[in-house]
This record gives structure tokens, C-alpha cells and sequence, in this order.
């Protein structure tokens, strides 16, 4: 049996599907990863975009940080749309075989594809909040603004994203933990899995159908029990 064969069969005999996602899975949307060849870290910037996306950077490059922010990671998700791995993931939960999302990204393409149970990670490029009200602000907002985005009241505008440095939602952890745990399949897609504490996430996993399908190869392939190197948009329209 082909590897896409016993993915599909995998797929066929589950209800309890978990899936945990990052950048990858929406570069065949258009928007670019950090770690691929034509990924963010490959293109010329005086900082890598672990710098440009830390909150040191924010507080001490303010002006850089949202030229970055604004142009590399919200404009994008505006001009894009998501694709048949974002569709096909709310297509399975809709049949009730999928119980969740769990992604690093920050573009919401899985709710606007329709999933309902996705725990985003990382935030969301879609939500913004004054740092000095709490007013909240839309994507629309932050990237019209000139320069550094600033609220009526006059505090800064910032994203829900967390930036590099900053800590992750325990609760949100918390419960992709425990989807993890109680997960049958456990589909593992578009992620170098060296972000943490994310990437550690794959170690609740207790059952014995662990599939990464991942373009390069990543320092946990030896622990799936099903490995596919291919876009993952090519392989969920297969399924
Ligand atoms: P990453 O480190 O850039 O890794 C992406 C991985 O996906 C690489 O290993 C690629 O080989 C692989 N890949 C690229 N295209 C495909 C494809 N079509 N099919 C299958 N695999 C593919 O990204 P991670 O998500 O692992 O790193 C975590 C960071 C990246 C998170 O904090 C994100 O917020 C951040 N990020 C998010 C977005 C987004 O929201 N779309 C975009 C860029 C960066």
C-alpha cells in the first residue's frame, strides 16, 4: 500500500483525528514560511525574522518592527486565500472525524475555510488591541496606518500574535495537550518543528498513527509512523 493509501485509510477509520499545523501549510496560498529556500529568513533583511518578530524588537525598533510586521506577515494574509489543506481540514471536521486544529499560524485561514475548533498557538494576525485601552483595532487598521499604528486615545496599537520571547496561552496549550493525548490520528503538517515550546507538543502523543507530512525533512521524522515529503496540499487533495 502506497503511503497516501494508508493515510486514506487512516483517515476513512477515524473519529478522532487531531491536526497540528504551521507555516507550511499555507505557503500554497501564497504565503511564504521562514524556513523554506524561498522563505522569510532566505530573503534580504538586516535582521533574521526571529529578531524582527521578538519583543525586543517591538519595544527598541518600534518603527522597523511594524514596516516588517505590516508588509512580510499581515498585507499578505489579506491578499491571499486558503487552500485545499485549510478546506479539506474543515470538510473532516464537519463529518465529525476530526476533533481540532492546533496551529503556529497567525493568518486564520483554518476559521475562514470553516473550521470551528482551532487553537491558534501563536495568535492571530486578525486581532489587534490598543496596549493602553484594550480598543480593539482590525487588520485593515493596523496596516492603513502610517507608521507605528496608534490608537484614539493615543497608545499603540499592537497585534494578538505572540512575538518570539513572549509566553504562550497556558490554557490554550492546555488544551491542545489534552486533544493531543486523546488523539487517534495524529496528523502533524507544514512545520520544521523548531519552534517551542509548540514543537513539543508532538510528545503527548500516545497512539500509533503519527503522520508528518512536511516538504523538508524535520529532526522528528524518525519518531512517525507515517512520513510523507510532499506539499500538503497536493496530498489532501488526494484523500
Ligand atoms: P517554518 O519554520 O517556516 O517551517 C515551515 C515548514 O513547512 C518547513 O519545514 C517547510 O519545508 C514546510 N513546507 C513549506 N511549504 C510546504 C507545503 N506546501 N507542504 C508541506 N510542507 C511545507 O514554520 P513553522 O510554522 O514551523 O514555524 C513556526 C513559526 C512560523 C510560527 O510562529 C508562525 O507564526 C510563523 N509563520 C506563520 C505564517 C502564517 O501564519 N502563515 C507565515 C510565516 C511564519
Amino acid at each position: 500500500m502506497s503511503e497516501i493509501e494508508t493515510l486514506k485509510q487512516w483517515i476513512d477509520e477515524s473519529d478522532n483525528i487531531v491536526f497540528f499545523g504551521g507555516a507550511g501549510v499555507s505557503t500554497e496560498s501564497g504565503i511564504p514560511d521562514f524556513r523554506s529556500v524561498d522563505g522569510l529568513y532566505n530573503q534580504k533583511y538586516k535582521y533574521p525574522p526571529e529578531v524582527m518578530v521578538s519583543h525586543t524588537f517591538l519595544t527598541q525598533h518600534t518603527e522597523e518592527f511594524y514596516d516588517f510586521y505590516k508588509e512580510k506577515l499581515a498585507a499578505p494574509v489579506l491578499n491571499a486565500k486558503p487552500n485545499v489543506a485549510h478546506y479539506k481540514l474543515a470538510e473532516w471536521e464537519k463529518q465529525g472525524k476530526l476533533k481540532a486544529v492546533i496551529t503556529q499560524n497567525i493568518d486564520g485561514f483554518h476559521q475562514l475555510a470553516g473550521s470551528k475548533e482551532v487553537l491558534e498557538l501563536h495568535g492571530t494576525v486578525m486581532k489587534n488591541y490598543c496596549e493602553k485601552c484594550g480598543k480593539r483595532y482590525t487588520v485593515e487598521d493596523v496596516i492603513k496606518a502610517d507608521g507605528v499604528p496608534k490608537c484614539s486615545c493615543g497608545g499603540r496599537i499592537r497585534p494578538d500574535v505572540v512575538l518570539y520571547e513572549e509566553g504562550l496561552d497556558m490554557d490554550i496549550m492546555e488544551r491542545a495537550v489534552r486533544y493531543i493525548q486523546k488523539a487517534d490520528v495524529l496528523i502533524i503538517g507544514g512545520t520544521s518543528l523548531v519552534v517551542y515550546p509548540a514543537a513539543g507538543l508532538i510528545r503527548y502523543y500516545t497512539g500509533n498513527k503519527l503522520v508528518l507530512v512536511n516538504l523538508s525533512e524535520t529532526s522528528q521524522d524518525r519518531y512517525a509512523d507515517l512520513v510523507i515529503h510532499e506539499k500538503i496540499g497536493e496530498v489532501f487533495s488526494k484523500l
